[in-house]
C-alpha cells in the first residue's frame, strides 16, 4: 500500500464531547466493556431490555453452520407488536409518532394510539386479501404513512415485505416481484416530487401486464389524485378496503427467525441480490443502535431520518429502529428543493428536530447551493447529526457540524450496509472524540478487522478491506434463493469472516476509515488510490462544489486518475478566465502527491447518481474509458449522462 494514500488520514482536527453531552450521555463507555467482557452475554440483555418477548429466548447464537447464524432462535415476538402495541399499553399512546409533511406542504400527526389502530386494521385487510405468515408483498409506495403502515401491517402478520423504491422502473419492480414470488403489491396512484405528481400504479400496470404473476391484488392508496387504469376484480382502493375490516387485531408471536423482510440491493453483478433479514436479532440491533448512536431520548427528542423506505436505512432508521424505541418522528414526502432550497431546514425549525441523520450527498449538494439557505432558519433545537452511505470527506463534515450543527453538535459517521442490518462502525456520542471524515470504532458487541489480501490482519496507519469477523444480531441470513450466491459473494474470500466489499484502513490510533468500494479503489503504477481521497482533495479546492473520481484503464500505468468535477456557482465567472483543470490537477498533487495528479479533469454540471444518492462511478468510468455508455436505468435522472457526454465532445 503506497503513501499516498494517506492524506486523509492526517486530518488533525479532533472533536471532545462537551462536559455537558458527556454527562447526560445514553451511551456510555462500560458498554465496550460489558461486551468485550461477554460479546453474546451483551447482546442477549439488549435483546431483553430493549424488546418484548412473548416467549423468552434462552439460546442466543447458533454458529455451527456457518455461514448461517441464528439469533434468539428459541424466542418468539411480534415486531409490529414490540414497534406499537407495547408503547400504547405503557401509557404513551398519546406521544407522537409521525409528524408526517407531504410535498405540497399538508400534514398528518399520528399518534402511537392512532398508528396502532392503522396497523390493526391494515392487518386484518391483508389477512382478507389472503396474505399469511411466510407470504411476501411487494410494497411500492411514497414517503406517506401508508408505506409505514403497510411494514408494519406485514410483520405483524409475520409475513415478509419487500419494499421497491418509488423510483424504480416498471422492468425493475417486475423483476422483484417476480423473485419474491409476491402475492400483493402495495401502491398508490402517485406521490409528489419536485412539486409534481409522478405515477406509480401505472408502473405496477406495466409490470403486471400480460398477467403471468404470482401477483393476486393490488391495493392501491389514494395520495396523487392522479388518473389511473383499473383492473376489475384485481385492483382494490386502499380507503374503500380498509373501510370493511375490524379494528381490533391481536398480534400472534412469530419465531425470532421468522423473515421479516427482503431487500433487493445492487451487487457486482447485473442482477440485484435480494437481502434476506429476520425477525428478533434485526430489531434488537435496529433498537439498540438507534437509541444509543443517536443518544434517544424518546420522550423529548424529535428525529428525522431523511431516507426514503425504499432503501435500508429508511427500513432500519425510519422505521424499525425509531419504532421500537417509541421516538418520535418527522416523515417527509418530497424532494429537499421543493418548493424552495431550504425546505428540509424550514422543517426541522417547524417540527424542533433534534437528531438529524442525512448523506453525504446531501449536505455536499447543500454546501452547493451556500449556506444563505440553512441560515435562514432556527436550528438550534439540533444536537446530534448523523452521516450515511459513503463517506463523508472532512470538508463536508466541517460544514455540516457549523452550518447545520451551529459548531457544537456530535456527527455520527455510520458504517454499514443493506446486509449488516444495521450500523456497524459509529462513533458514540458522549463518549467518543470525534474525526471528522473518520467512522471511527466499531460498536459495542460488533467485531471489525481490516484484512489484507492474504487474509492477514493490518497494523495501525495501514490499510486492506474490511470484514466482520464474529456474526452479528442484524446480519443479512441470505440472499433470497440463492444460497451459494450468498456463500460466495460473502464467505468465500475470507472463509467465515464476513467480506463487506469495502477498502477500509487504520490511522495511527488504530481507528477506521472507509475507503469506497474495493472497486473503487484505484492502482495506479502499483500504488493504490482512494477515489474518496483524491475528491476530498478536490472538493477541498476553493473552487469545487462537487467531485467524483473514477480509475480509468491505462496503457502505461494500469489505471489512470480520471476526474469529474462540479464547479460552485458563484465561482463560475472565476472559471472561466482560468485553466480550471490544471489548477485542480495541480492542487491534487500538492494535496497526496504526483501520483494521485488526475490525468484527465472534466468540468461537468451534474454527477450521475442512483436514487439513494450513490455516485454512479461505472457509467463516468465508460466515458472515461471512451466506451459506449452502459445501463442507466438506477440513475434518478437518466438525462445527466447525455449532459455529461454533451460537455466533452
Ligand atoms: C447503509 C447503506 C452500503 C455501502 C457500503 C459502503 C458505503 C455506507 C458509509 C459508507 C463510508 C460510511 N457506506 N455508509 N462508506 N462511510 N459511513 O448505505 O447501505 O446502500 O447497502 O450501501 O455504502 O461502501 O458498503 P447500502
Amino acid at each position: 500500500m503506497s503513501n499516498t494514500i494517506d492524506n486523509l488520514l492526517h486530518e488533525a482536527r479532533r472533536f471532545a464531547p462537551s462536559e455537558q453531552f458527556a454527562a447526560n450521555a445514553v451511551a456510555t463507555a462500560d458498554l465496550y466493556e460489558r461486551a468485550s467482557a461477554d460479546r453474546l452475554g451483551f447482546w442477549a440483555d439488549q435483546a431483553r431490555e430493549l424488546l418484548h418477548w412473548h416467549t423468552p429466548f434462552t439460546s442466543t447464537l447458533d454458529w455451527s453452520n456457518p455461514p448461517f447464524a441464528t439469533w434468539f432462535d428459541d424466542g418468539a415476538l411480534n415486531v409490529a407488536y414490540n414497534c406499537l402495541d407495547r408503547h400504547v399499553l405503557a401509557g404513551n399512546g398519546d406521544r407522537v409518532a409521525i409528524h408526517w409533511e407531504g410535498e405540497p406542504g399538508d400534514t398528518r400527526t399520528i399518534t402511537y394510539a392512532e398508528l396502532t389502530a392503522e396497523v390493526k386494521k391494515a392487518a386484518n385487510l391483508l389477512t382478507a386479501l389472503g396474505v399469511r405468515a411466510g407470504d411476501r408483498v411487494a410494497i411500492y409506495l411514497p414517503m406517506i404513512p401508508e408505506a409505514v403502515i403497510a411494514m408494519l401491517a406485514v410483520a405483524r402478520l409475520g409475513a415478509v415485505h419487500s419494499v421497491v423504491f418509488g423510483g424504480f422502473s416498471a422492468e425493475s419492480l417486475r423483476s422483484r416481484i417476480d423473485d419474491a414470488e409476491a402475492k400483493l403489491v402495495i401502491t398508490a396512484d402517485g406521490g409528489w416530487r419536485k412539486g409534481r405528481v409522478f405515477p406509480l400504479k401505472d408502473a405496477v400496470d406495466a409490470a403486471l401486464q400480460g398477467g403471468d404473476t404470482t401477483v393476486e391484488h393490488v391495493l392501491v392508496v389514494k395520495r396523487g389524485e392522479n388518473e389511473v387504469a383499473w383492473t376489475e376484480g384485481r385492483d382494490l382502493w386502499w380507503h374503500d378496503e380498509i373501510a370493511l375490516v375490524d379494528a381490533d387485531h391481536v398480534a400472534a408471536a412469530f419465531p425470532a427467525e421468522n423473515p421479516l423482510f427482503i431487500l433487493y440491493t445492487s451487487g457486482t453483478t447485473g442482477k440485484p441480490k435480494g437481502i434476506l433479514h429476520t425477525s428478533g436479532g434485526y430489531l434488537t440491533q435496529a433498537a439498540f443502535t438507534h437509541k444509543n448512536v443517536f443518544d434517544l431520548r424518546p420522550e423529548s427528542d424529535v428525529y428525522w431520518c431523511s431516507a426514503d423506505v425504499g432503501w435500508i436505512t429508511g427500513h432500519t432508521y425510519v422505521v424499525y429502529g425509531p419504532l421500537a424505541n417509541g421516538a418520535t418522528q418527522v416523515l417527509y414526502e418530497g424532494t429537499p428543493e421543493t418548493p424552495h432550497p431550504g425546505r428540509w431546514w424550514e422543517l426541522i425549525e417547524k417540527y424542533k428536530v433534534s437528531i438529524f441523520y442525512t448523506a453525504p450527498t446531501a449536505i455536499r449538494s447543500f454546501m452547493k447551493l451556500g449556506r444563505q439557505h440553512p441560515q435562514k432558519f432556527d436550528l438550534s433545537s439540533l444536537r446530534v447529526l448523523g452521516s450515511v452511505g459513503e463517506p463523508i470527506n472532512p470538508e463536508a463534515w466541517m460544514w455540516y457540524r457549523e452550518v447545520i450543527g451551529g459548531g457544537e453538535t456530535p456527527i455520527v459517521d455510520t458504517w454499514w450496509q443493506t446486509e449488516t442490518g444495521a450500523i456497524m462502525v459509529s462513533a458514540l456520542p458522549g463518549v467518543t472524540t470525534l474525526k471528522p471524515g473518520s467512522a471511527q470504532v466499531p460498536l459495542p458487541g460488533i467485531s471489525i478487522d481490516i484484512l489484507d489480501e492474504a487474509g492477514v490482519p493490518v497494523g495501525k496507519d495501514q490499510g486492506g478491506l474490511l470484514v466482520v469477523t464474529e456474526p452479528w444480531p442484524s446480519m443479512l441470513r441470505g440472499i433470497w434463493g440463492d444460497p451459494e450466491r450468498f456463500k460466495e459473494t460473502y464467505w468465500s474470500k475470507f472463509g467465515d469472516k464476513y467480506f463487506a466489499g469495502d477498502g477500509a484502513r487504520y490511522d495511527k490510533d488504530g481507528e477506521i476509515w472507509l475507503l469506497g468500494r474495493v472497486d473503487d479503489v484505484m492502482n495506479v503504477s502499483g500504488h493504490r488510490l482512494s477515489t474518496a481521497e483524491i475528491e476530498s482533495a478536490l472538493v477541498a479546492h476553493p473552487l469545487t462544489a462537487e467531485a467524483a473520481v473514477v480509475g480509468a484503464a491505462d496503457e502505461t500505468t494500469g489505471q489512470a486518475v480520471v476526474a469529474f468535477v462540479i464547479i460552485k456557482q458563484n465561482q463560475l465567472e472565476y472559471a472561466e478566465s482560468i485553466d480550471v483543470a490544471a489548477e485542480l490537477r495541480k492542487h491534487v498533487s500538492e494535496q497526496i502527491g504526483a501520483i494521485a495528479r488526475p490525468r484527465e479533469i472534466f468540468i461537468v454540471n451534474e454527477l450521475p447518481k442512483t436514487r439513494s444518492g450513490k455516485i454512479m462511478r461505472r457509467l463516468l468510468r465508460d466515458v472515461a474509458e471512451g466506451r459506449e455508455v452502459g445501463d442507466t436505468t438506477t440513475l434518478a435522472d437518466t438525462a445527466v449522462m447525455s449532459s455529461i457526454q454533451s460537455k466533452l465532445s
